[in-house]
């Protein structure tokens, strides 16, 4: 399998942009990655993907190594995307996860009681998290000076796929548990926290260099309940990944109510949806804080001069330091991908 980057990949002096620019430093330009570029959208995934389960995929490190990759040749992206998924780590441990296609992750038995935490136990690093960590250095040998952001889910967000036994809209049963249960609850997310730093603690010792923690769904819950359900296995989660010494991503959808507790885990860089202006977030965040953000995807799916404008408009918004270019949210799998190609290469040359 073929990792080598075409002659046409950014220079090594924009290698390490995204991790000056989350570091609050001054560079020259913002840097760009999109949150999914790898997968759907680009037919050179679809066409390995025929024939496979995504988690077989996932932990192949040969072809998740190449799978990581093939964004950043196509689109001269600053970083790249380890290519797993948030509900790896837990198939690592036993659980029973199966990736659906046009699903999305489904758990055959669900995590709802006192008893069934036991099956959450701590993944071991050589053994569990090993297939991880060589697709992780495979991908570091291809990706040359372009950095490898590792990645996990949140304690909330693995939760509800967990509790709900899947995808679901509002995670109803999840927070339930959490209001009605809230001993096992923060038993469950403090597991989850440990699942979840181990391994983000593989991929750095692997070679990552940043890390971003998503916690798509945990908008669903109102500042309140963040504080008293949430931080407290965050602040655990951020401070494991604080003694790997690497700057780190949290990430929510729909979380403009929560951006000051996202912050409040010790996060170095905070994303921020379409829906929360940059400014917004700036002025509450402070300097302190990276931003990223924060694209409508939807803008991706219309024709270029409209996508030009909406990410104009996203720049002009955008703090001089300390600022990430990226979607909102992931890449929609219907994107053109000449559109993010585009894209990528407007973030690059406008300040050029
Ligand atoms: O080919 C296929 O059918 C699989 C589709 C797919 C892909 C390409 C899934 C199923 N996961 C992934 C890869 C993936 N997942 C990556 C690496 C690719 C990249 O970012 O470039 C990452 C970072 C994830 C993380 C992930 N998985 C999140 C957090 C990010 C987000 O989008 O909010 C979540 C919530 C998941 C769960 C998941 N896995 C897959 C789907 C379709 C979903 C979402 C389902 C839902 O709506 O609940």
């Amino acid at each position: 399998m073929a990792l080598l980057l075409p002659p046409d990949r950014p220079a090594p002096a924009a290698a390490a942009l995204l991790l000056r620019a989350l570091r609050g430093e001054e560079v020259p330009r913002p840097p760009v990655w999109f949150m999914r570029q790898a997968g759907r959208s680009l037919p050179e995934y679809r066409e390995l993907r025929r024939g496979r389960r995504m988690l077989d995929l996932c932990g192949t490190p040969e072809l998740a190594a190449e799978v990581t990759l093939q964004p950043v040749r196509r689109h001269g992206v600053d970083a790249a995307i380890l290519f797993s998924d948030i509900v790896v780590p837990l198939e690592a441990v036993g659980i029973d996860v199966e990736i659906r296609p046009g699903v999305g992750p489904v758990i055959a038995t669900p995590v709802q009681t006192r008893a069934d935490l036991a099956r959450l136990r701590e993944p071991e690093p050589d053994t569990d998290l090993a297939a991880l960590a060589a697709a992780v250095r495979l991908s570091c040998d291809g990706l040359g000076e372009t950095p490898l952001i590792g990645f996990a889910g949140a304690p909330f967000t693995l939760a509800s796929y967990l509790v709900e036994g899947g995808p679901s809209k509002a995670q109803a049963r999840t927070r339930a548990l959490m209001l009605a249960e809230p001993g096992v609850w923060a038993e469950l997310l403090e597991r989850l926290a440990a699942i979840a730093a181990a391994a983000i603690e593989t991929q750095v010792r692997a070679g990552a260099q940043a890390v971003q923690v998503f916690d798509s769904w945990v908008g669903s819950l109102s500042a309140e309940q963040y504080d008293r359900h949430v931080l407290p296995a965050m602040q655990l989660l951020l401070q494991r990944i604080a003694a790997l010494d690497v700057p780190v991503i949290v990430f929510g959808l729909g979380t403009g109510h929560l951006l000051e507790r996202l912050a409040a885990t010790g996060a170095r860089a905070v994303g921020v949806d379409w829906r929360t202006p940059l400014p917004e977030a700036a002025a509450r965040l402070g300097p302190a804080v990276t931003l990223q953000g924060n694209l409508d995807p939807a803008a991706c799916l219309a024709p270029w001069e409209v996508c030009e404008r909406h990410a104009r408009a996203v720049l002009d918004s955008a703090p001089a330091r300390g600022y990430v270019f990226n979607l909102g949210h992931g890449v929609q799998p219907q994107t053109d991908p000449g559109i993010l190609t585009q894209l990528a290469a407007y973030v690059r040359e406008r300040h050029a």
